[in-house]
């Protein structure tokens, strides 16, 4: 399975194709909407998340609620386009026109795309790369995961996701998973205690007061997973590895974690891995999970818990140091409309990164043209955790 996403922040749309899933696969087009709006929600977010309704249109791939097999396209409309038609249109304009144009922007902001992307692309207009590097591509990529997830649920693998920290306040005690089903969604910064939801808000709202930005860490969990998906014998099959690279796509994401993470640098090798355990009715499992789910780059069927870390946003209302590339002058001032903290929504890309690298595992293990054959084959690799 594969995608490709394309459109730019303020232009028409998004549009997604999605490759590779199965046939006869049931779509719930209204499941899937209800995970485009969770990514625009949060506390922290700015005033373009009301200007937009993230709402998907299928429109190749899927006839009267299944899969075809053939390709998905889904297209995301951006409601702001009808602000930006005159700058973000296809056609040529002519100079004078582009001379009067408001919006070229010549001030890199620092931490963003714009001053390396220009430089590498040849843009003096910087709108040119930071269109395309703007967080709004993470819509399309909760669009193919929110398919994906789907797909998973069909094979009783579910997805979570839950924020562990924001600007150094952090939730990191070990909960249920159903104590974070029942709790996450209820709660703007999705963190199960509301007492440390609460000093989260206050933190976002110290920083905006500041013209600050903040950032923090989210978690994704991956419940009832089948064993031996990934695969030990190549660098470029192991799950966690994947993953990796998928989370760290994600804008703004510097880091990945797994199970415990860089912790199990300070440990001892007795305190991290996991004993192996067997019981008749589930077969084998782990008495533990500091590894998070992953052994030789493989799930071993306990949950798989990944941790991805989000910096501050780099838009700041009180800007940083940088040169205009037209005079080459320092600057201190472009001010832009921006979120003070999408580690809530961040949370929700992260999931729908991570459930889309889940499933293509998945479909890369088993023969996966149909989605029944493909049920079978998932049920088999359970019944084999019993009798292996
Ligand atoms: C973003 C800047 C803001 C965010 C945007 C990402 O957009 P704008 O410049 O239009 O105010 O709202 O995020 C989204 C549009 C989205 O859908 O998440 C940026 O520079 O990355």
């Amino acid at each position: 399975m594969r995608f490709l996403t394309a459109g730019e922040s303020h232009g028409p749309q998004l549009t997604v194709i999605v490759e590779g899933l199965p046939a006869n696969m049931q779509v719930d087009i209204e499941k899937l909407n209800e995970e485009m709006y969770k990514r625009q929600g949060g506390y922290g977010r700015g005033r373009r998340m009301q200007i937009e309704k993230d709402s998907v249109e299928i429109v190749s791939g899927v006839r009267h609620g299944y899969t075809l097999g053939s390709p998905i396209t889904i297209v995301i409309k951006n409601d702001d386009f009808t602000h930006w038609r005159n700058i973000m249109g296809a056609a040529p304009i002519s100079e004078e026109a582009q001379s009067e144009m408001k919006r070229v922007i010549t001030k890199p902001r620092p931490g963003h795309a714009d001053l390396v992307g220009g430089l590498k692309y040849q843009h003096r207009d910087l709108r040119n790369v930071l269109e395309r590097s703007s967080a709004r591509e993470t819509a399309a990529r909760v669009a193919v995961g929110a398919l994906c997830k789907q797909l998973l649920q069909q094979l009783d693998i579910d997805v979570y996701s839950r924020v562990i920290s924001i600007g150094g306040v952090s939730d990191k005690a070990h909960y249920d998973i159903e104590d974070i089903i029942q709790n996450v969604d209820k709660n703007d910064v999705r963190v199960v205690d509301e007492t440390i939801a609460q000093q989260m808000r206050d933190k976002i709202d110290e920083a905006k007061q500041e013209g600050d930005s903040i950032g923090g860490v989210v978690q994704v969990i991956v419940n009832h997973m089948p064993v031996g998906i990934g695969s030990y014998v190549h660098y470029d099959r192991k799950l966690d590895g994947r993953i990796a690279q998928s989370v760290v796509g994600i804008n703004a994401f510097k880091g990945v974690s797994f199970g415990e993470g860089f912790t199990a640098g300070e440990k001892l090798g007795s305190e991290i891995q996991d004993p192996i355990l067997y019981d008749e009715t589930t077969g084998y499992y782990r008495a533990s999970n500091h590894l998070g789910g992953f052994e030789g780059g493989m799930s071993n069927g306990m949950p798989l818990v990944i941790n991805g870390v989000m910096k501050p946003i780099p838009t700041l209302y009180r800007p940083l140091a940088s040169v205009d590339i037209n005079t080459k002058e320092p600057f201190k001032a472009t001010i832009e409309r921006s979120d003070s903290c999408a580690v809530p929504a961040a949370s929700i890309v992260c999931e729908h990164a991570v459930t889309f690298e889940v499933a293509r595992a998945l479909l890369e293990e088993f023969e996966s043209n149909d989605i029944t054959i493909l049920k079978q084959q998932v049920d088999a690799r359970r019944e084999q955790n019993i009798n292996f």
